[in-house]
């Protein structure tokens, strides 16, 4: 992983342990290993597991003789598809994906994610749409009972920029929690999407976890005007692979 995009989204684990890095990457590419197959269309997701899915595709493609074409879900995953070496296409001359891999901020008992920490939501949403399996791959630290067990950022919400305080004060009179507009690491402004429109990160009160609510919880955010999508995918995920420290895999 040399190059610019792996390197790119591989040097913010320099300071990971170990078990995190080996995690990734047997979830990655035991996915790889039990799901592709010869003339697929595949999705292919954005972040850091997904860089080693990537290769093992690339090396069974090569090993294999496979005919794989690859669909990105962000400028991540062009480039990723590209550097690679793979076969890259789109929606409008594949709609239809056999297999969509794909990383998660956090996975709750009921395989519900939420997506989005490095802001690709939208479009891994829409590329995870068209896919007859829709399969993850995370490190141990992903698996939780609840949302919110692990990861604290909280749940990502692409919206149209004009409408991002509106939506603030909506989501927070409805439900309550803290929710920010996501800005770039040096404050320099907010971050902007790769389809050119804000994030907002939703801290939400850990009693909506409670029931099932989220079904619901996501349907009115996303019936709210100028929001464009959330980063929980509900009911989504056919399977998750959690690589473990050890460099074993548990799927559920
Ligand atoms: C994307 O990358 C996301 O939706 C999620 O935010 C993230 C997972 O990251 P990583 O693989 O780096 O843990 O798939």
């Amino acid at each position: 992983a040399t190059k610019f995009h792996q390197t790119r989204y591989l040097c913010c684990q320099g300071s990971m342990e170990s078990g995190v890095v080996a995690g990734k990457q047997a979830a990655a590419r035991a996915a790889v290993e039990d799901h592709l197959k010869d003339n697929q269309v595949v999705g292919v997701g954005s972040g850091s597991t997904i860089v080693y899915a990537v290769e093992k595709i690339a090396s069974r493609v090569k090993a294999e003789n496979l005919k794989i074409i690859c669909v990105p879900t962000s400028f991540q995953a062009r480039q990723l598809i590209l550097e690679n070496g793979l076969v890259i296409s789109d929606l409008e001359q594949h709609p239809q994906l056999d297999l969509v891999i794909d990383g998660a901020d956090e996975v709750d008992s009921s395989l519900n994610l939420i997506k989005g920490g490095g802001g690709c939501l939208t479009q891994e949403k829409i590329v995870a749409s068209c896919g007859k399996k829709f399969i993850i791959i995370a490190d141990y630290r992903k698996d939780s009972v609840n949302f919110g067990d692990n990861y604290a950022e909280g749940i990502p919400i692409e919206v149209i920029p004009l409408a991002y305080h509106p939506i603030q004060l909506k989501i927070k009179e409805i439900y309550g929690g803290d929710i920010k507009l996501r800005v770039a690491k040096r404050k320099a402004g907010p971050v902007v999407t790769d389809n050119g429109n804000f994030i907002l990160d939703w801290k939400f009160d850990p009693s909506l976890c409670i029931g099932n609510q989220w079904p619901t919880i996501n349907q009115t955010i996303v019936a709210m005007p100028g929001v464009v999508d959330t980063g929980l995918f509900i009911d989504m995920a056919e399977r998750v692979y959690f690589g473990l420290a050890d460099g074993s895999v548990r799927i559920r």
